[in-house]
């Protein structure tokens, strides 16, 4: 039976209609500070947290529960005998429903300009401890930590005086979910205020689901999309969508995989991706000409694809997306015409996403699940050494060290094994996640050619996001026509490679770092 509550809350929403239907129900109050004033002003009878513990709220509510009176009245079993007569020796009344909602701590830090103290002050101690007390002796106390599950609460002690056990574990649950998820704010606030950039002891990363999805990377797995609390600012979790389906699991992994190769273009730049893979990338000095660049790099795989922009979309762009069918677009902005062409479309997703251009901070992690475990990296924001190295005879002109630089950028974000070509800010050929380097080599030819002919590679630059093994990858870019070659180096047959270029008058340039992507 349902006798007495006790009710400690920040997020005051509902708390006051909750209160008024327990005590008609029979149920006594007990309350703290705020939340004792707020019933009371609105006629609700409560008993102050002080008169059960004898105590006065003090250190500017710092310690509020923090009390044996209250947390034997919560640990207690009601089924152990030794426990009751102690409770009855001294003068404990059992609490058989805890009502708390913790200080705002997350909202706290997501304030602009919030200070460490106010941060501080916003760490719930006594809230989460009475949380756990109740959760941790669920077979006897009802714990409530979420507004959501009032109304439930309401309903059986309507229709049984009491919680069923069975909602009793739920609640339970929930609130060791909260709490871990508290707590893990807190952890990670303190790791970003000591700007740590150490892997921690243990991974505790805690994320809030933003939305179910309707199954996974296939139609019978389940799937939810999940964000990260802070830094999330130009990720796509903070995306806007403007019309079209919901996306699914693999449209936010492909457009996440778009997104991020866009983050290394200044200039207006488009880029098109097929399975988190570019298919055509342009720069150029408008989003128009950028996008007729990443279209003409490769017509047949953009469809179907995903296009991402890092300027606003105007009207004759739009139209020339709207000649093909785009799964999704995203970009900063569009002018109202631009959005209306786009709209035409039923099928089309459109996306705004603010700070597009912003990369995350250096502090957050990049993460793998393996079974079993977690890789953990920190993310991958290098591009090029401040210090690059021509190896050739040959040098690459200003314009050749630009295209070199494109397709760098282009290859830093192609699965790996992979090779990208690009020439005057257009990606011409893209060799992904082959399993051998040549191939990857020879499918970026064949991609370019296929796709612009067999004269356009002359002139083209080629990078290779890790070092050449054998001459081979050379070999080809010379019967294609490719004058310059990227590449990390640091093979044991480097000299091979270089003579080989040298022999084609190819110029090759060494960067010293390379960019797998598995
Ligand atoms: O400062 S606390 O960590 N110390 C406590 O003893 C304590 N007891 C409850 N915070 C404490 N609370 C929290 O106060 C609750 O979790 C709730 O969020 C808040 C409600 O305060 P009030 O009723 O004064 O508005």
């Amino acid at each position: 039976m349902m006798k007495r509550a006790l009710i400690s809350v920040s997020d005051k929403t509902g708390i006051v209609e909750f209160a008024k239907q327990l005590v008609d129900l029979g149920v006594e109050i007990i309350s703290t500070g705020g939340t004792a004033k707020k019933l009371t002003e609105a006629g609700v009878d409560v008993i102050g947290i002080s008169d059960v513990t004898g105590f006065p709220e003090c250190l500017d509510g710092r310690v509020k529960t923090l009390h044996p009176n209250i947390h034997a009245g919560l640990l207690a079993m009601r089924s152990n005998d030794k426990h009751m007569q102690q409770l009855e020796e001294l003068q404990i009344t059992p609490i058989d429903l805890v009502v708390v909602n913790l200080y705002p701590f997350k909202q706290t830090i997501l304030k602009e300009d919030v200070t460490r103290e106010e941060a501080i002050e916003n760490i719930d101690i006594g809230g989460p401890t009475m949380l756990r007390s109740a959760a941790k002796n669920f077979q006897d106390v009802a714990v409530v930590v979420d507004p959501e599950d009032y109304h439930t609460v309401l309903e059986e002690v309507a229709a049984h005086q009491q919680v069923s056990d069975e909602t009793k574990f739920y609640l339970c649950s929930k609130v060791f979910e909260h709490t871990a998820h508290y707590d893990t704010l807190i952890a990670h606030y303190m790791r970003e205020q000591r700007q740590a950039t150490d892997l921690p002891e243990v991974m505790s990363m805690s994320f809030e689901k933003v939305q179910d999805m309707r199954y996974g990377e296939n139609p019978h797995q389940k799937a939810a999309f999940y964000k990260e609390v802070s830094n999330t600012k130009g990720c796509l979790t903070n995306a806007e969508q403007l019309h079209g389906k919901a996306l699914s699991f693999n449209n936010i992994n492909d457009t996440n995989g778009a997104l991020e190769l866009l983050k290394e273009f200044d200039e207006p730049t488009v880029v098109a991706c097929k399975h988190a893979n570019p298919c055509g990338v342009g720069s150029a000095d408008s989003i128009y000409d950028a996008y007729v660049k990443a279209y003409k790099a490769d017509p047949v795989s953009i469809y179907g694809g995903i296009v991402v922009a890092n300027r606003e979309i105007d009207a004759p762009t739009a139209e020339e997306i709207n000649k093909i069918f785009v799964e999704i677009v995203v970009a900063p902005s569009y002018t109202q015409d631009a959005l209306a062409i786009l709209k035409k479309k039923k099928n089309i997703r459109v996306l705004t996403l603010d700070n597009i251009m912003q990369k995350q901070p250096d502090t957050a992690y990049d993460l793998k699940k393996v079974s079993g475990g977690l890789l953990v990296q920190t993310v991958n924001h290098a591009l090029l050494p401040e210090h690059i190295e021509v190896v050739t005879k040959t040098q690459p002109t200003k314009e050749q060290m630009e295209d070199l630089k494109f397709a760098w950028k282009v290859v830093k974000h192609v699965k790996s094994n992979g090779i990208a070509i690009g020439k005057d800010k257009m990606s011409m050929g893209v060799g992904p996640g082959q399993v051998n380097r040549i191939w990857a080599c020879k499918q970026a030819i064949d991609h370019a050619v296929e796709h612009l002919g067999e004269d356009a590679l002359k002139g083209a630059s080629l990078a290779s996001d890790a070092f050449f093994p054998f001459t081979d990858c050379v070999e080809e870019a010379a019967k294609a026509g490719i004058s310059c070659i990227i590449q990390p180096g640091g093979s044991i047959r480097d000299k091979a490679s270089i003579e080989a270029c040298d022999k084609h008058g190819i110029a090759m340039v060494f960067t010293g770092m390379r960019h797998f992507k598995h």
